[in-house]
């Protein structure tokens, strides 16, 4: 007779979610037991490390990923991954193993005391199903939830008596829809705003490349002769950024971003939230006399933009509608951005003159993660991204995330036979937060080269205390690590790198190996500004 187990393997097979994500326990191993051949268990050595390899597993693959963890405890270690999942809507099911139902009342060790909570509020759907026999339809339902817009993470806490109970007949399969169309009345209205427009820009979020649509917000810059910027604090590059209508990406501060639009009448913000602020510097939220039109398929998104008209869809769907919708304007296209200026060759390097080695490096199809707080500005001035789904990081502001999810990303070039190259950018901070990822990468013989600059302080932390302020701050400084050892330990090749030739040489050979390469980057330790 088919149990409960045997159903829900059935169903994860029809949903096509063979890969998990986990770190095993005694509540998970009832499930995990006879682990089935044609399913594929990625064990990572930390539920942090899990949940950000499954997003970027997710991200890459364009699919949905398990990832199963240990009861309370296990949920609670995913938890910072967890609320970065759910900025970065990544469809992700999350199941954890629940103590047995016959002790629950008593609550002996390892029970998950209030299991739907724990991950709250950054889960769309929290369960614990009331029957054995409803795991296999509440993960389908799950599924279901995780997919449809604005997709993210949900979470099933099973019970571990629950697998080898009879099961029900298998739930039918069905599909649901992952994007939905505009309301083409406001539809309408928008395109008559824009098509009135003396100076309109764009702002492009992380959506247009979730919904992989370059191509139509190409063609709308070019049909409105409008410049185009990156909504702030990106997770996902967004437009080609050798297009001459580009010019970079906001600044995530009131002020200093409505200044960056001064001049437009209208603003159109599409598949991004208005606006990812992070420094509070008081201002409008918009110059005066723009107009802001803000297009997202997250109705909490538009419910709490301070200002501008909503409209709900898909960015894909709406941009192609808008196509059809605006004639070409009659007015000259936007002068290309300045080039990057070729930085000073110095000892210890600046970081701007790492990236630009990096840049002179990069290989054409490569996919770049990154978490380098204080030194993204002189990495995305460096390096410029110009294909899609080809830069992944964290919507969320949590450390912890870059490293493993790049590993996912590399593990989904693999199986989805891309083969595309990963390099990761990893400050020497945020490489600890979830550094036993590189294990994984390890076992899998994954070549993921991951670039460290080292200035052994959490320098961003310190361009924040300035800005605001607030000195002597205990805690900002990182000597005495060995990331080398780390490296090895883990079983990585690695190898502290001086000059951008160094690297060159050191990338290339990494991006072939058969296992991850770690560069630790001794850099100069200026503190750039914050903005
Ligand atoms: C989980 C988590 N813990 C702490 C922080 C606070 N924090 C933000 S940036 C940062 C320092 C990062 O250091 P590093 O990676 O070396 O980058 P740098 O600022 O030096 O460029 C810290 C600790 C955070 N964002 N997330």
């Amino acid at each position: 007779m088919a149990t409960v187990r045997d159903a829900t393997y059935d169903v994860l097979r029809t949903l096509g979610m063979t890969t998990m994500f986990g770190n095993p326990g005694s509540t998970e191993e009832p499930f995990l037991q006879d682990f089935p051949a044609d399913f594929h268990y990625v064990h990572a050595l930390h539920e942090a490390t899990a949940v950000a390899m499954a997003d970027g597993y997710a991200q890459a693959s364009g699919t949905p990923a398990h990832v199963n963890l240990h009861t309370a405890p296990g949920t609670g270690n995913g938890m910072g991954n967890l609320v970065t999942a759910w900025h970065n809507k990544t469809p992700l099911i999350v199941t954890a193993g629940q103590q047995t139902r016959e002790m629950l009342l008593l609550e002996p060790r390892l029970t998950s005391r209030r299991p739907t909570e724990l991950p709250q509020p950054y889960v769309k759907w929290a369960y614990e199903p009331t029957r054995a026999q409803d795991i296999p339809a509440a993960v389908l339902r799950a599924y279901a939830t995780a997919v449809q817009p604005p997709a993210g993470p949900v979470f099933l806490s099973l019970p571990m008596d629950d697998w080898a109970q009879p099961a029900d007949p298998l739930p039918a399969p069905r599909t649901v829809a992952t994007r939905f169309a505009p309301d083409p009345h406001r539809l309408d209205e928008f395109a008559r705003i824009l098509t009135d427009s003396h100076n309109p820009v764009l702002v492009y979020g992380p959506g247009v490349d979730r919904s992989a649509s370059w191509s139509a917000a190409v063609a709308l810059a070019e049909r409105l002769a409008a410049p185009v910027w990156s909504a702030p604090a990106p997770e996902r590059a967004v437009f080609p950024e050798d297009h001459p209508h580009f010019r970079g990406v906001l600044p995530y501060a009131i002020g200093p971003l409505a200044d960056a639009l001064r001049g437009h009448d209208t603003v159109l913000v599409i598949g991004a939230p208005v606006f990812r602020y992070y420094p509070h510097i008081p201002g409008g939220h918009l110059p005066d006399g723009a107009r802001l039109l803000h297009v997202t398929d997250d109705p909490d998104e538009a419910a709490r933009a301070p200002v501008g008209d909503s409209l709900l869809g898909d960015p894909g769907l709406t941009l192609a509608a808008l196509i059809d919708l605006v004639p070409p304007a009659d007015r000259p296209p936007p002068a290309p951005r300045d080039a990057p200026t070729p930085p000073e060759i110095t000892t210890p390097l600046s970081a701007d003159a790492l990236f630009a080695g990096l840049a002179a490096h990069w290989p054409a199809d490569g996919v770049l993660v990154q978490e380098s707080p204080s030194n993204l500005s002189a990495l995305r001035r460096q390096l410029r991204i110009t294909r899609p789904a080809s830069y992944f990081t964290m919507a969320s502001g949590g450390l912890g995330y870059g490293l493993p999810a790049a590993i996912g990303v590399a593990l989904a070039e693999r199986d989805t036979r891309r083969g595309r190259p990963v390099v990761a950018v990893i400050g020497d901070g945020s490489f600890h937060y979830s550094v036993q990822a590189l294990w994984t990468a390890a076992r899998l013989a994954l070549p993921v080269v991951v670039v460290v600059p080292v200035n052994q302080q959490y320098a961003i932390l310190k361009a924040f205390a300035e800005l605001k302020e607030t000195p002597g701050v205990p805690g900002l400084d990182l000597p005495g690590l060995d990331i080398v050892a780390i490296a090895s330990g883990y079983g990585c090749a690695t190898e502290v790198i001086q000059t951008p030739d160094q690297l060159g040489a050191a990338l290339t050979a990494g991006l072939r190996a058969d296992r991850p390469t770690v560069l630790p980057v001794p850099i100069s330790t200026d503190v750039p500004s914050i903005l």
